[in-house]
């Protein structure tokens, strides 16, 4: 079945697969949605399976995605933007003073294969940076990274001008990084701390039911 091959494809990073089953499936009048549905998010969902059980490593989680977007890219203007299944959008950045910008990548190529927008807005984000772009995008999650114990200091400031802005009751916030903890999640007023890109992914989705 040329959905399996797909979602075979997306698991072990197969640009070249990826594109030649899709391009397939589209010449033979297949629904674009189904394309990402059950091709390309089905294999994604397994990497972020085999990701968590470390059967899986950062590189692979890499091309695994870099296939999934060409694929998604493929299909994309074959679907109103309406269509494009969205199920929430995500502000997400690493906080200020903080260049480490790899896990967060990750968690937001994982987010996106979730089913997720999101509006990335890199590295060294002030507090303002996120409250504006939270604003600009109508954002139902603000999700921070951080991977120095100096800059996670920062979370608690990006916290405290959404609450100023207003925006706290509008907007769920989640944080992640390596020295960051559930507890301090619970000091500083997050609503979800996750491990890692997977699980920011899976309990993410928690978050907008
Ligand atoms: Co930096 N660095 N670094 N570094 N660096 C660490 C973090 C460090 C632990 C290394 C060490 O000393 N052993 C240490 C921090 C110590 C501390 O504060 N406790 C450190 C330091 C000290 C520094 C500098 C200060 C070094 C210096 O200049 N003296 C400096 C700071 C620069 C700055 O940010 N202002 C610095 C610089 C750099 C580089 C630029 C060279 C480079 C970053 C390149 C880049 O990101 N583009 C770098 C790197 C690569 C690392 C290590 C080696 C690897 C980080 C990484 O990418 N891991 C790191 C040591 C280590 O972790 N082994 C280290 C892979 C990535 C997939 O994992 O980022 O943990 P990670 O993300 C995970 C989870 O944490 C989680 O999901 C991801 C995957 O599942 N996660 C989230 C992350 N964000 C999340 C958000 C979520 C949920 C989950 O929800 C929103």
């Amino acid at each position: 079945m040329s959905y399996e091959n797909i979602s075979k494809g997306v698991l072990k990073g197969s640009t070249d697969l990826v594109l030649e089953k899709v391009k397939e499936l589209i010449d033979s009048g297949e629904e674009p949605l189904k394309i990402i549905n059950e091709g390309l998010m089905v294999g994604m969902n397994s990497v972020g399976e085999k990701f968590k059980k470390g059967e899986m490593f950062v590189p692979e989680v890499l091309m695994s995605a870099k296939a999934m977007k060409s694929g998604i890219e493929l299909v994309k203007p074959l679907i109103n933007d309406e269509d494009m299944p969205s199920i929430g959008t995500v502000v997400l950045g690493t906080v200020k003073g903080d260049l480490h910008d790899i896990g967060k990548n990750l968690v937001g190529m994982m987010m996106e294969s979730s089913g997720f927008k999101v509006v990335n807005i890199g590295v060294d984000a002030s507090p303002d940076e996120f409250v504006e772009a939270v604003k600009e995008n109508n954002a139902n999650i603000l999700a921070m990274s951080a991977m120095l114990t100096t800059t996670m200091t920062q979370m608690k400031k990006v916290v405290e001008a959404i609450k100023e802005a207003g925006l706290k009751d509008n907007v769920k916030i989640m944080i992640g990084g390596a020295p960051v903890t559930d507890k301090f999640a619970e000091e500083i007023e997050a609503d979800l701390y996750t491990v890692d890109a997977s699980s920011a992914a899976e309990e993410g989705k928690n978050l907008m039911m």
